[in-house]
């Protein structure tokens, strides 16, 4: 495959009305709850995207009819908790964290053995978090040296449910312990450090499913049934972010982002942005499916940098990169504490960003738990994306407030989240030009 990279011209506003794609976190889920309930169901909005290709491919390997993925539409012919076939091969999740780590916790209950691999991205992601909790339940899976994929997870041990005190507040972790407890004896019940997107609680809830949370605390008794149910996936509000930055930063700007699902879990970004002193204005609030969505509006505004709270962080996690293009146009110093999680994700989020902002001429100092950057001038430069579909976004909005041109390497890995990401900040207003020139063929 030919090494994408993305030349943006400085400057620009953004103006118009457009929907992003559909929320990949929803999209994943949809997979996996619809092959393994019982009954047919229809997902609509759903995200077309490498990440939840790689579980939808991953389930119909494992023997479920999927019709679809087409403009966003699937049809999951359910085999029910019990109805997976063992897969020829190996599971390839390809750049997906949540593929990886939800699905040990569904596989750990199988009565095959599953070896699940990645690409040079995930090869490199921690999953002793994962391993550790279910290896209490009973699950036994090995890892390669330093606790990393692929996972052999073996066949047929049988589960028995545990309460789990998380280490890390991650959604990841919490939903591969209640997935896993959906096989096994007894009540399997997880406590969050701080409350994390609740996507996967929704939606078993939504097929059926019982699942009770008092505070901090999620259980359910293994041995139910998930019963189809159709699913409309809201636009993801990780993806709307770069759009809420970019028009947040571009003088002039003025744009309106539909359908953008706003769980209280996700909307860290709102809150943030808001505290800088953003001017955002969400409409027409709606419920679909057990997830709140609405229309954001945000019209440029004047920022300034500010203490992130901590409270703010696990409910923004993925928007840091965009956030931080944020505070490298706002007057004032931001700064960002208890954020290590960001350390762990498809780069190193910390380090790969403020190398990135330096090259730009931002001061952009990195902590071991978080960054602190100094606002100011924005010039441009050559950025390396590690492999990572945000840290490209990010700087390709960030063009909005520099003074030269930005170009990104390794682009490729957009298309994990955010496929149509250049058409459509081109369309509104971002001067990006993607090379080598995408065929549509
Ligand atoms: O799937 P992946 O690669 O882990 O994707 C990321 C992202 O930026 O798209 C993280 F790098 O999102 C995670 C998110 O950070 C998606 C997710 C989920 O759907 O449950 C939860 C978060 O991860 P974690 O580790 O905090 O639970």
């Amino acid at each position: 495959m030919s090494n994408i990279h993305f030349n943006v011209q400085p400057g620009g506003k953004l103006q118009g009305t457009i929907r992003v794609p559909g929320d990949k976190s929803i999209s994943h889920r949809s997979i996996m709850l619809g092959s393994l309930a019982e009954g047919t169901t229809q997902v609509s909005g759903f995200l077309q995207g490498d990440d939840c290709l790689a579980t939808l491919n991953a389930f119909r390997s494992m023997g479920v009819e999927i019709e679809g993925p087409e403009n966003g539409n699937v049809t999951i012919h359910g085999v029910g908790l019990h109805g997976l076939k063992a897969p020829a091969g190996d599971l390839y999740m390809g750049n997906s964290g949540t593929s990886i780590r939800l699905m040990s916790g569904l596989m750990a209950g199988q009565n095959f053995a599953v070896t699940m691999t990645g690409d040079r991205s995930l090869s490199k992601r921690p999953m002793k978090r994962v391993t550790i909790p279910l290896s209490q339940m009973g699950a036994v899976i090995e890892t390669a040296e330093g606790g990393t994929p692929p996972l052999h997870i073996k066949a047929g041990n049988k589960l028995t449910g545990i309460h789990y005190d998380l280490p890390v507040a991650s959604a990841q972790v919490k939903s591969c312990v209640l997935l896993a407890g959906l096989y096994a004896e007894g009540e399997t019940s997880v406590t969050e450090p701080a409350p994390t997107r609740d996507h996967t609680e929704r939606m078993l809830r939504g097929f059926g499913y019982e699942v009770i949370t008092e505070d901090n605390t999620i259980k359910l008794t293994g041995g139910g049934k998930l019963t189809a149910s159709n699913i409309d996936v809201p636009s993801d509000i990780s993806s709307a972010a770069f759009f809420m930055v970019g028009a947040s930063i571009a003088e002039g700007s003025d744009l309106t982002l539909q359908h953008v699902g706003i769980n209280p879990t996700r909307t860290g970004v709102i809150d943030i942005l808001r505290l800088m002193g953003a001017d955002i204005e969400l409409s027409n609030k709606t419920e679909i499916g057990g997830e709140p969505v609405a229309d954001i509006r945000i019209r440029s505004a004047k920022l300034k940098g500010i203490q992130i709270p901590e409270s703010l962080v696990p409910l923004a996690i993925d928007e840091f990169p965009a956030l931080f293009i944020a505070a490298a146009s706002a007057e004032g110093k931001t700064i960002l504490t208890g954020a290590e999680e960001l350390r762990v994700k498809e780069s190193d989020r910390i380090q790969v960003m403020a190398d990135g902002l330096n090259t730009c001429g931002v001061n952009a100092k990195p902590t071991p738990d978080g960054i602190i950057i100094q606002g100011g001038n924005f010039s441009g430069g050559e950025i390396e994306s590690h492999d990572d579909h945000r840290i490209a976004m990010s700087f390709t909005i960030a063009g909005l407030c520099a003074s030269k041109e930005i170009n990104i390497n390794n682009c490729n890995n957009v298309d994990t989240s955010f496929p149509n990401f250049v058409e459509l900040a081109a369309s509104v207003g971002i001067n990006v030009k993607q090379f080598p020139y995408k065929l549509n063929i």
